[in-house]
């Protein structure tokens, strides 16, 4: 009975409901839906291995450990200002204007719109994070999701497994992006540091997409191993970062690195960049528990990627890190065949807990 492992999931992502995505122009349904939590759910409620759990709130002091108050102020009063501004309701909001590095070169200029849904274009990077009526309430769900999954692995549980939604490791200090508003994996990270008593994290990032948030929130971290295995951003998204030469600065030099893959990779190439992370986890010695950025977008069926790991690797790449013998905090970033999530958090949860 004690075996059973907890997953903390909520309710309140079900109104996070994009409902498209620009790609490369063209609007397109948003693959990130609510479908593809209730479809993990589902499986694991099938299995019979787990217990859910909902998470304890922790308000906005987790967040504002990590992200700048001005980008989550922005956030917040988007949606409303849209409104205000004459918007219907019935569309997700997009800013109409990104400010880009380039966009302030040479010029000191320091003006700033009125309405915060044009603020919001200081504050985002891409054309496929909608924000619509029940999306922030989504994002700090999620965040007390992943803290409350980091919690219950402090007090004591081998493994638990919170189920965000929406995913966060795209998003920065001041940047929301890829789907992501708050870096869920990055707040339990911090978390961890400050208030779970703990001197060292290692976050393992195995999402399909380079986890460009994380990365950059603790570059200069001596005391946060961040490491992705994750699709050549040479030709995949965020496309600027990832590449194998990053590997942070100051205090954290070394302590970021990055396995870009080819395409079509399968396990026993996957295995071969792991078993390197895994090495570099057991060599920085964390006090803390591992904290697990998983996406399921590596599988072979997704829409929007392009490796080949089947349902049941998933299990050996669980466990693979159980070898490591530490206690881990699993939260869910991306993953878009719905038809096949269930089966493959089944099995990478069911490879961690040693079976
Ligand atoms: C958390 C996460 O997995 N975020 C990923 C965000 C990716 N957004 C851009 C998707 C581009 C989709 N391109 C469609 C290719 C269809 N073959
Ligand atoms: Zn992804």
């Amino acid at each position: 009975m004690s075996d059973l492992v907890p997953v903390i999931r909520s309710d309140t992502h079900l109104a996070h409901i994009g409902l498209i995505e620009l790609a490369s122009g063209v609007e397109i349904p948003c693959f990130e839906s609510p479908e593809r939590i209730l479809a993990i759910e589902a499986a694991l409620e099938a299995d019979g291995g787990f217990a859910f759990e909902p998470p304890a709130e922790h308000g906005r002091a987790p967040i504002l450990a990590v992200h700048d108050a001005t980008m989550v102020e922005v956030f917040e009063l988007a949606w409303t200002d849209a409104l205000a501004a004459g918007g219907d309701g019935s569309r997700a909001m997009f800013p109409d204007v990104f400010l880009i590095g380039a966009y302030k070169e040479r010029m000191a200029i320091e003006g700033m719109p009125a309405s915060a849904h044009h603020r919001l274009g200081a504050f985002l990077f891409d054309t496929a994070t909608p924000i619509v009526g029940g999306t922030w309430d989504a994002a700090l769900g999620a965040v007390d999701v992943a803290v409350s999954a980091a919690e219950r692995v402090v007090s004591g549980a081998p493994l638990a497994y919170g189920l965000c939604r929406p995913p966060g490791h795209h998003a920065a200090r001041g940047m929301l992006g890829g789907y992501c508003y708050f870096n869920n994996a990055a707040i339990a990270a911090e978390w961890l540091r400050r208030d779970g008593g703990v001197r060292k994290v290692a976050i393992l990032d195995i999402d399909y997409h380079h986890g460009n948030g994380t990365q950059q929130i603790f570059w200069e971290r001596g005391d946060v191993l961040y490491l992705s295995l994750h699709a050549d951003p040479a030709r995949a998204y965020p496309y600027f970062s990832g590449y194998a030469g990053e590997v942070g600065a100051g205090d954290g030099v070394g302590l970021t690195r990055n396995w870009p893959l080819a395409a079509r990779t399968g396990l026993d190439e996957y295995a071969v960049a792991l078993a390197e992370a895994l090495g570099m986890i057991a060599a920085f010695a964390p006090d803390a528990p591992l904290v697990i950025s998983a996406g399921f977008d590596t599988f072979e069926r997704d829409p929007i990627g392009d490796l080949a790991l089947r349902t049941q690797d998933y299990r050996e790449i669980g466990r693979m890190i159980a070898s490591l013998r530490m206690p881990a905090v699993v939260l869910q970033e991306g993953g878009y065949a719905v038809d096949a999530l269930g089966d493959n958090a089944v099995a990478l949860l069911s490879g961690l807990r040693g079976a």
